[in-house]
């Protein structure tokens, strides 16, 4: 952490010296609110938020931290789960907020680039209003922006077919933490002209510098999406159905919740899919061009109810009734925020899945038999979000402490199975303890050296990671 020996007023008159005063604020509610993310485990108090204009600004604003030793957190839409973006040492935020404009679009290389600042949502618009698509979706899509989903490497609900944040990714402007501006692959499909630093950048969680502009590559649009919503009796069904219909259907998703954490959604109106009450659902969208696959979708599931994988389903007639179904899963997180939840986001190869979800519940079972535990995600890509509720008599701290505890056990289990700690809610602070169960020593001493290069006082995000 670098370390300051002048004043705080004569520091932030420095910054206002070229960044218009207007937009450096030491007000409380904008220490609250740009000084943290969803966690809640950390109490904001950063020096100021700092809201710049435009690249020179960013530029001017890392020099000036260099030669005062003034740490700065990168700041997007601030919806990360892992405390990547937040200030609580008296760092200067970098809200991203004014530079949120899409700046050039073209239809024969069907790529937008656009300021780090923009909303997920307004660039899926954007795409869509130019016959289009960005296929990278996840719930907190309308508060989420583009430099924070590039710098958490961001998954989502289609990762299935359309991969991650890191796949759309054809060029990056960033702001070293040295003060360069680098222009990284300037949009190019093919570039073999040494290291790609983009990727570097991609998941760096502000920890090199700052990303102020991105080049995204938008591809067609999905044809008429079915949903179907089946009800599972035991876990391992759940990758039996996945072999079955990602043999036969073009999946665009592949989701998986529990009882326990549908009850969660339910009880804010939405409707249960059908009569019976199973341990586990699996959520699968797939194309269905003028309803052309239905009989094939329909024909699966008459399979593997004959194999006793599902108990029951339904598949949406109508977008309205896909949507509906939707909810049952991206419904969930934020159902359960009220309970303060401790998440787990893990991943493993698919081939691994079944063994971890065997494990992984005896283990949950025997350490957190009096939490409510909710297991949902991605499964599709191996990911799973494993919530566990802070009950209402138990304080935060101690809660905090048990479940820390019990991540020891379950990222022993996930090392073995090769696993990672973090499948697309990055590290920040609240994975960095366990860090070493999925990258050894001697790979967390390249990181390092790499933030050297990048960052060679320190001054990026520190603390975020690894010390
Ligand atoms: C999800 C959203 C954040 C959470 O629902 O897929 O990534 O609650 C999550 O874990
Ligand atoms: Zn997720």
């Amino acid at each position: 952490m670098p370390t300051r020996n002048e004043s705080a007023a004569a520091l932030l008159d420095g910054i206002r010296s070229f960044i218009e005063p207007a937009q450096v604020r030491t007000d409380p509610d904008s220490c609250l609110n740009y000084g943290r993310d969803w966690t809640r485990l950390y109490t904001p108090d950063p020096l100021a938020v700092v809201l710049p204009g435009n690249i020179e600004q960013i530029q001017q604003l890392v020099r000036y931290a260099n030669e005062h030793r003034l740490a700065l957190v990168p700041s997007g839409g601030r919806t990360g789960l892992s405390g990547a973006a937040v200030a609580h040492h008296g760092e200067i935020v970098v809200s991203m907020e004014r530079m949120n404009r899409i700046l050039e679009f073209d239809s024969t290389d069907r790529s937008v680039t656009c300021q780090a600042g923009v909303v997920t949502e307004a660039l899926q618009n954007f795409a869509r209003d130019h016959g289009l698509y960005y296929p990278v979706d996840f719930a907190s899509r309308g508060s989420s922006q583009i430099g924070g989903n590039i710098a958490t490497n961001a998954g989502g609900i289609k990762v299935v077919r359309y991969g991650l944040t890191r796949d759309w990714v054809t060029g990056l402007k960033v702001v070293t933490g040295r003060g360069d501006l680098l222009d990284l692959n300037r949009g190019l499909i093919k570039n073999a002209s040494g290291y790609d630093l983009r990727h570097l950048f991609v998941g760096s969680e502000g920890t090199l510098g700052i990303i102020v502009e991105a080049t995204l590559k938008l591809t067609r649009s999905p044809r008429e999406p079915s949903v179907m919503v089946l009800g599972v009796p035991d876990l391992d069904g759940v990758m039996s159905l996945y072999h079955v219909f990602r043999n036969k259907l073009e999946l665009s998703a592949f989701e998986f919740f529990s009882e326990l954490a549908l009850r969660h959604v339910l009880k804010k109106g939405v409707q249960r899919p059908f009569d019976a009450e199973t341990p586990y659902y699996v959520l699968i969208e797939f194309e269905n061009p003028d309803e052309s696959h239905t009989d094939q979708a329909l024909a699966l599931f008459e399979h593997c109810a004959e194999q006793g994988w599902l108990a029951d389903g339904v598949i949406s007639q109508s977008e309205t009734q896909a949507k509906e179904l939707w909810r049952l899963r991206e419904d969930i997180s934020e159902s359960i925020s009220e309970h303060q939840p401790y998440k787990n986001d893990i991943a493993v190869r698919i081939s691994r899945v079944p063994a971890l979800l065997a494990e992984i519940d005896e283990l949950l079972a025997r350490e957190y038999p009096d939490f409510e535990v909710l297991w949902y995600g991605h499964i599709g890509d191996g990911n799973l979000h494993v919530n566990i509720l802070k009950p209402t008599d138990l304080d935060s701290a101690t809660f905090a402490q048990k479940c820390g505890a019990v991540s020891e056990h379950l990222f022993a289990v996930l090392q073995r199975h090769g696993g990672s700690i973090s499948a697309e809610h990055g590290v920040g602070l609240t994975k960095k303890p366990y860090l070493r169960y999925s990258r050894d020593e001697t790979e967390i001493g390249y990181l390092r050296a790499i933030k050297q290069v990048f960052d060679p006082n320190g001054i990026m995000n520190p603390g975020k990671i690894f010390d």
